[in-house]
């Protein structure tokens, strides 16, 4: 019933043999075509046929980039690249990196900044305005970016599999580098600094201590070679045990001496090599990873003999605060209990990095409540782009409504209205990028990686024109596709909310690969907090986790209003109610229905609306390549598929409870929930990937 087999980790070795042939006779039939659609050239579709008069100030690697892509694209007159200091208000940052972009006419055009690397921006901005059918004249902008930091972070194994990742294996190729270097790395520079991301992690944050030996490092410097001059600076994971597994230390004790010259040797090695490296991401004392926690030290102690090594070079530690001990407290207030008692003991140059909910990427979540919380402490946001918890690769899932909603939370920090997004000094965003052609594993899902860097440099950017510029690039001008296509991206993440986990239901997911649903699953032997009746909480009475002050009273660590506005179940918005309050059957909605009507109409309307995609889409048969026309009608058939089994699942499994018929005047189920429950996939790219 469900067709869906993502690459593994034990692909074997005659299929990618195989595969490889398939691929060599695909380009070579497609070269006799023309060029493929296959998704390969993201949203960088311009025509590179223009011969533009470029002249620059100065000479350097990333300008010479700028005045490549501007010589081959831009179609106007010349163009100005200058240097120089003092430029215009808005287009001052820390970092350099804004830029002005001034013209009278379309016969010379002049972009300033401080820096190269605001030149480059400046010039993907000019084409991207070309490419969007946006230019307007006379030109006059001014960016800067509102985050110093711009990050992606890969969940990348040595081995090559991803994890999380649902578009093949890394792009990585460790096991060829530093001898063989893939087209692939310079291509993924250039996509990133179009849409101003400026850094990256290469490897998991389950981090493998080998990732710092001198063999490794020395490929990594050949990785951050070729980022370099497009503006993106290299970051790695680190495993808080490397002193003893690779150093050969006894321990790994962050207040031990020879733990902390270990750290500030292999700081100094690396920068050695790599002078302009980042720094270190360190997932500690969390599901398992080694941290200070294990010698008795507090995440602070950690984090800050990292940040002692560092510093030197100027480099920083992100530290996470993804952390849930096995307590009998809620899994939701764990971090806030975890950080909150350490604001002030982190060194400058750590930042504590949040994801944007306070249990784990859910298809939604109310903000962490640690957002606004620390006040002597720099927090950036952790957002994932790819869809673990949202379909994967298979459902189309546009993400910037959802981290606009989280940006533009307000956190009231301070007893006074603060925004999320200026809480936090910088954005993280877990890649959905893997070696599959067209990168993201579907040609929608690329979709997200432009909108993450699009609104980590812009996070008042709406989600309407972030939508536009991408489908204007990706696809066509014509409004009679950008309309409507708009629209269903638009409208897709509050859908698959809707089949999945309308009302604030969370975790429900099938246990391990978080694809399909599972709200009666059970680990035998498993933790609580990792079982799906935990977050559910459902009984004859109703369903949902209280968090109130008779429940586990994670209420109390937001501030007032929204503490008060969460607590009375009457004025809790609807979209959370199920996360804060255990709500009865018959409790009478905002609508008027009671709970279990309203949540059989929010299944019913998801699969709906998935309907409504595959009707948008089809009808654009005549508007797009063939290629991708069928790749993405293809995934919208299991979407909808997937969205029907997600509603018989959860309103078959929650009725043998609420005891309450589905409403007549709406889709009556097509599966059993006995059969459904047998359902096993093989999924397990996690268990692959985690070693
Ligand atoms: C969860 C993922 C797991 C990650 C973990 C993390 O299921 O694979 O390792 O988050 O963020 O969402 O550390």
């Amino acid at each position: 019933m469900i067709r869906y087999t993502p690459l593994t980790a034990e692909e074997p070795e005659n299929r990618t043999q195989m595969k490889n042939i398939l691929l060599i006779i695909f380009f070579l039939s497609s070269a006799l075509q023309g060029f493929a659609e296959d998704g390969s050239r993201l949203w960088l579709r311009a025509d590179t046929k223009a011969h533009a008069t470029v002249a620059a100030n100065k000479k350097s690697p990333s300008i010479d980039i700028a005045i490549a892509e501007l010589q081959t694209q831009w179609q106007g007159g010349k163009v100005n690249l200058m240097i120089q200091k003092g430029i215009a208000g808005q287009a001052r940052n820390d970092n350099h990196e804004g830029y002005t972009i001034t013209s009278n006419t379309q016969k010379e055009i002049t972009i300033k900044s401080p820096s190269e690397k605001g030149l480059l921006y400046g010039a993907y901005h000019l084409l991207r305005l070309q490419a969007t059918n946006k230019l307007a004249y006379p030109l006059n902008i001014q960016e800067s970016p509102k985050y110093n930091l711009r990050i992606l972070n890969h969940w990348d194994n040595l081995n090559g599999t991803v994890e999380r990742g649902y578009a093949g294996h890394s792009i990585w190729r460790w096991d060829e580098l530093p001898e063989v270097v893939s087209p692939r790395y310079k291509e993924y520079a250039r996509a990133n600094a179009s849409i101003g991301i400026n850094a990256t992690v290469l490897n998991n944050v389950n981090a493998s201590p080998l990732i710092l030996k001198p063999e490794m490092l020395a490929k990594v410097k050949i990785i951050a070679d070729i980022l370099r001059p497009y503006g993106i600076k290299v970051f790695l994971s680190v495993n808080f045990s490397s002193p003893t597994v690779i150093g050969g230390l006894a321990t790994s004790d962050p207040l031990d001496k020879a733990v902390r010259q270990w750290w500030k040797d292999k700081a100094n090695e690396i920068y050695k090599i790599i002078p302009d490296f980042g720094g270190f991401l360190v997932k500690a004392n969390s599901e398992g990873q080694p941290g200070p926690q294990d010698f008795g030290r507090t995440h602070a102690e950690g984090a800050n003999m990292l940040a002692d090594a560092l510093k030197p070079h100027n480099g920083i530690v992100m530290w996470r605060a993804f952390v849930y001990n096995p307590t009998n407290d809620d899994r939701a207030k764990q971090a806030y209990m975890e950080f909150v008692p350490l604001d002030g003991q982190f060194h400058d140059n750590v930042i504590i990095q949040v994801k944007n909910g306070p249990i784990d990427f859910q298809p939604r979540e109310p903000f962490s409540p640690l957002f606004g919380a620390m006040k002597q402490t720099k927090v950036m946001a952790e957002l994932q782009i790819t869809q673990e918890y949202l379909g994967h690769s298979n459902h189309l899932a546009f993400l910037a409504p959802m981290w606009q909603e989280f940006l533009e939370s307000d956190t009231y920090a301070n007893g006074k209205s603060s925004f999320v997004a200026n809480t936090i000094m910088a954005i993280a965003g877990v890649a959905n990028i893997g070696d599959d052609t067209n990168w993201t594993g579907s040609h929608l899902a690329q979709a997200n990686w432009y909108a993450f860097g699009r609104l980590a440099w812009n996070p008042q950017l709406t989600s309407e024109n972030i939508a536009d510029e991408w489908i204007r690039q990706t696809f066509s001008q014509d409004d009679a596709f950008v309309e409507p296509v708009k629209d269903m991206m638009l409208n897709s993440w509050e859908t698959v909310i809707n089949y999945m986990m309308p009302l604030g239901l969370h975790h429900i997911f099938a246990v391990g690969h978080h694809y399909g649903p599972e709200p009666w699953g059970v680990i035998p032997g498993g933790r609580p907090d990792w079982q799906p009746w935990y977050f559910h909480n459902v009984d004859t009475v109703g369903v949902g986790f209280d968090r109130t002050k008779s429940g586990s009273d994670a209420i109390s660590q937001y501030y007032s209003p929204l503490k008060e506005e969460l607590y009375n179940i009457h004025t809790c918005p609807d979209k959370w109610l199920l996360w804060f309050h255990h709500t009865p059957w018959n409790y009478t909605m905002k609508s008027g229905r009671s709970l279990w009507d309203e949540l059989c109409y929010k299944y019913d309307l998801g699969v709906q609306q998935v309907r409504d995609f595959q009707k948008i889409w089809d009808k654009q048969e005549n508007q797009v390549d063939a290629e991708r026309f069928q790749h993405i009608q293809s995934r919208l058939k299991i979407q909808a598929r997937d969205a029907v089994w997600w509603k018989d699942a959860c309103l078959l499994y929650f009725q043998t409870f609420s005891r309450q018929p589905i409403p007549y005047d709406i889709e009556r189920p097509v599966n059993d929930l006995d059969e459904l429950k047998q359902i096993k996939l093989k999924i397990s790219n996690y268990e692959n990937a985690k070693r």
